[in-house]
């Protein structure tokens, strides 16, 4: 048996390929592992694996140490068992990245998407949102008492952008190479975090429900035509497909709660904005978050008020547990 807790520290530093009798499967894996306990892999799959499906799992970062398990394609997971639970004792991530609810929190959401997308090890930490607007419980590790903040041995940084910074002294791409880009791609990221505020508080990020908001008002507007313009600028100039070129960098990921938050609110840009808000969508990273939101079992009624207000409900996407 898997332990509770392990689900609550996720090391995203293992990638896996799985081989299967009938065909050879590769897919990446995410693994939650407590130092001693078993691990278990949750795995995206676009096809679903052959039910009762023995593989073995190579993990990376233990050194190619194969990992034997049986997949369980109604749960999604694969619980595996280290041949020497002692190796993974030897695996260190000193950083951890606290985060709230990922149905809720788009800060939260935009370093673990980056982090997730490059492949940064990183444990993650899930403190839940609590009624109201204080969270008292983000003082334990956060100086401002907010979602995200990422401590890293003595380091502490608490600010999704400053995240990115952070990383990117250690870490190539999180910012694309080329300075005219990365200048861009710097200018986009510090928008969206200073910017957009009807975006921001006329649409709460949500990622299970969608929201008839009926017609915008002028602010939200205003906001929705400079997204368009600032996203087709960097698409036209770099060539996309994402905002500052070919590769996926913290740019997007700042960008990637505004595509939940568009899919959301039924908001609409031109072709080519909206071709790039699918693109964010469907990344791996992106889309693993959302599902994960969507599955989280916790509501949280200030925020689903928020998202919610006098406005209707169309659909939610936690169907099995719909809001009461
Ligand atoms: N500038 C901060 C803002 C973070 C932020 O506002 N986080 C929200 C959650 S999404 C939060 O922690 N709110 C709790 C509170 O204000 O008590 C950043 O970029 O990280």
């Amino acid at each position: 048996m898997v332990p509770e807790t392990a689900r609550q520290v996720r090391c995203r530093f293992v990638r896996c390929s799985l081989t299967g009798i009938e065909n050879t499967r590769h897919q990446d894996f995410t693994v939650f592992c407590l130092p001693g306990a078993d691990l278990v892999v949750r795995y995206q799959c676009r096809a679903e694996p052959v039910p009762g499906f023995y593989c073995m799992a190579q993990a990376m970062s233990y050194s190619a140490v194969p990992l034997f398990g049986v997949l369980s394609p109604l749960r999604r997971r694969m619980y595996v068992s280290a041949p020497n639970p002692m190796i993974l004792k030897e695996v260190s991530v000193s950083r951890h990245l606290y985060i709230a609810n990922r149905n809720y929190s788009s800060w939260s959401m935009r370093p673990w998407v980056l982090m997730h997308a490059l492949d940064i090890p990183f444990n993650e930490i899930m403190v839940p949102f609590v009624h109201g607007d204080r969270q008292p419980q983000f003082d334990a590790f956060s100086p401002t008492g907010k979602v995200p903040c990422l401590v890293d041995g003595e380091v502490t940084v608490w600010d999704s952008l400053a995240i990115c910074e952070y990383l990117a002294e250690g870490t190539p791409g999180v910012w694309p190479e080329a300075p005219t880009a990365r200048a861009f791609a710097r200018c986009a990221a510090a928008e969206m975090h200073s910017g957009f505020p009807a975006l921001r508080n006329e649409c709460s990020m949500n990622c299970s429900l969608t929201i008839d908001m009926g017609t915008p008002g002028d602010a939200l507007e205003q906001d929705l035509k400079r997204l368009e313009s600032l996203w087709c600028e960097g698409l036209d100039r770099f060539g996309g497909p994402w905002l500052a070129g070919e590769a996926f960098t913290a740019a997007d990921a700042f960008y990637a709660p505004v595509a939940v938050r568009l899919k959301g609110y039924q908001l609409h840009l031109g072709e080519q904005a909206m071709a790039y808000a699918a693109r964010l969508l469907e990344h791996p990273s992106v889309a693993v978050w959302i599902a994960e939101g969507i599955a989280e079992p916790d509501r949280e009624m200030s925020h689903e008020n928020d998202c919610i207000r006098d406005r209707c409900v169309v659909e939610d996407a936690r169907i099995a547990s719909p809001l009461t």
